[in-house]
């Protein structure tokens, strides 16, 4: 089941123990990340969402860890388990595949949930309860000064809304904001990403303003389809609504020609002039480094709606693991299903919270004929943001890709170095601080899997050690006997 909003999925979170309310005053720089990050860092049981009733100097609560674990995450998403995902993904994927009459009509129905998916249009929204267009401010929002040398103050969980000058279609990015002032932002999109891409097209037709709206707030589905890296003109919200089971409500803007989900908590409106740059960052990053201040585009508020009593939702990157882990968790069961589709010899992957996201990527596969590895990480290379993992480990089908004490032990045990070690130049993520230059740099493949004639070895491979099953299950039935 899917929420309409934050408020629907804080309630929800409260009822199942998963959300602590802080009444204590609390300020906004530094010291709500510290408490965010013990709580997320400590005992299992003690990491709940916050919800900061009392941020010294706003009268806006403000929400943070609320997708910092695997329940929540799936609680998020609606599902009991983020596997879940995986299932319903390679469903839909299967519609195209041959089948029989009952197949092709149990399918019809994964179809119509399709064409539900679409966004509907709404005329009147909760987002826009109150509409300040006469010198909106940014003021009033709870934004966090997160590590002690961040540049400023950064909005961290925004769903930043553009269109393609040309086709009109939309993207929708998790991109954070620098606060130049209460009417400026730093708009930190990537070279990589949709918003850059419809930015450069602004720019070489000559426009000088580039409408933009951001959503804070809203259904968290909404909220996580944001940071989905879904490929170029897919529609995260036709996205969103499709998990959700429901079109996501949208509402237009007041003052740009952009809807937004009518059920979030506070919109900014304004534009980013194509050609303007401004120095953005140091920033507190998911690396655990400051990444380097560097020239963005900047975001100009035009307008700001907002419910009554909106609530501030955002959340800290930092050392790893931290909340995005768990939104990045998602995004790796979800997408698995597709890259099957594309490599059917993958059989799971993993991409470990020490990595943040595009360091270290282990993948399992069904290894048929020689160099297959190497096939499946120039294959990964290639495939949309994956272009950006630096490291791809490749183990064996019957190897656990989650357990990272197996994947240690095969991935130094399995290897020549000389032989199994694949070095490649290509694009960077725009975070590394150790890339050659920036976001260009070396990438390196590790072929763990299991050595056999196929790869040339000239000396035996030997068997893996394992007890026989006969006298597992004879130790199994005695073991009261041994007095152990
Ligand atoms: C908490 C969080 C913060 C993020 N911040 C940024 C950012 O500042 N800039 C950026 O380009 N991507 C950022 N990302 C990653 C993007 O949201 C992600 O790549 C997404 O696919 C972008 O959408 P797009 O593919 O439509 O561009 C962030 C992700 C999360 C979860
Ligand atoms: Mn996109």
């Amino acid at each position: 089941m899917a929420f309409a909003d934050l408020r629907e999925f804080i309630a929800h979170l409260e009822k199942q123990g998963q959300l602590r309310r802080v009444t204590a005053p609390v300020s906004r720089d530094l010291e709500v990340t510290e408490i965010a990050d013990r709580v997320s860092k400590g005992r299992p049981e003690g990491n709940v969402a916050l919800l900061f009733d009392n941020v010294q100097g706003c009268s806006m609560p403000l929400l943070i860890n609320a997708f910092g674990s695997r329940a929540r995450m799936a609680a998020a998403l609606g599902v009991d388990r983020l596997d879940d995902l995986s299932s319903r993904v390679a469903k839909l994927l299967d519609l195209k595949m041959p089948g029989g009459l009952v197949d092709k009509l149990r399918r019809l129905g994964d179809l119509f949930d399709l064409a539900k998916a679409g966004p509907k249009r709404v005329r009147s929204a909760p987002c826009q309860d109150v509409v300040v267009t006469d010198r909106p401010s940014l003021a009033g929002l709870p934004v966090l000064q997160c590590w002690p040398g961040d540049a400023g103050r950064y909005i961290t969980l925004p769903m930043v809304f553009t269109r393609d000058p040309l086709t009109g279609a939309r993207n929708v990015g998790m991109y954070r904001l620098q606060v130049f002032d209460d009417q400026t932002l730093g708009m930190h999109w990537q070279m990589h990403k949709g918003s850059a891409e419809h930015q450069r097209v602004a720019q070489d037709v000559g426009r000088t303003r580039m409408e933009v709206a951001i959503a804070l707030g809203g259904d968290p589905i909404a909220v996580y389809s944001a940071s989905a890296p879904l490929p170029p003109g897919v529609d995260e919200m036709v996205f969103a609504g499709w998990l959700r089971g429901a079109g996501v409500p949208m509402v237009a803007c007041k003052t740009v020609d952009v809807q937004v989900p009518a059920d979030a908590e506070i919109i900014l409106e304004g534009y980013v002039d194509p050609a303007e740059r401004r120095q953005e960052g140091p920033f507190g990053d998911h690396t655990g480094y400051y990444s380097l201040a560097r020239e963005y585009p900047v975001f100009h508020l035009t307008a700001m709606t907002h419910r009554k009593s909106p609530i501030y939702p955002t959340t800290i990157v930092g050392r790893p693991p931290q909340e995005d882990y768990w939104l990045g968790k998602a995004t790796e069961r979800i997408f698995l299903p597709i890259i099957r589709l594309l490599l059917p010899e993958v059989v799971d992957m993993n991409m470990p919270a020490e990595g943040v996201f595009h360091n270290l990527v282990i993948v399992a596969i069904r290894k048929r004929y020689p160099g297959h590895a190497r096939k499946v990480m120039y294959a990964l290379w290639g495939l949309g943001l994956m272009m950006l993992a630096k490291t791809i480990v490749v183990v064996s089908e019957h190897v656990n890709v989650h357990d990272l004490s197996e994947v240690a032990w095969r991935a130094t045990g399995n290897i020549d170095p000389r032989r199994d070690l694949v070095l490649v130049d290509g694009p960077m993520d725009d975070l590394d601080h150790a890339a050659l230059r920036h976001r260009f740099g070396g990438k390196l493949g590790v072929d763990a899997t299991e050595k056999t004639e196929m790869d040339g070895i000239v000396q035996p491979w030997p068997d893996e050690i394992r007890m026989t099953d006969e006298m597992r299950s004879l130790v199994t039935r005695r073991w009261s006997e041994y007095g152990l």
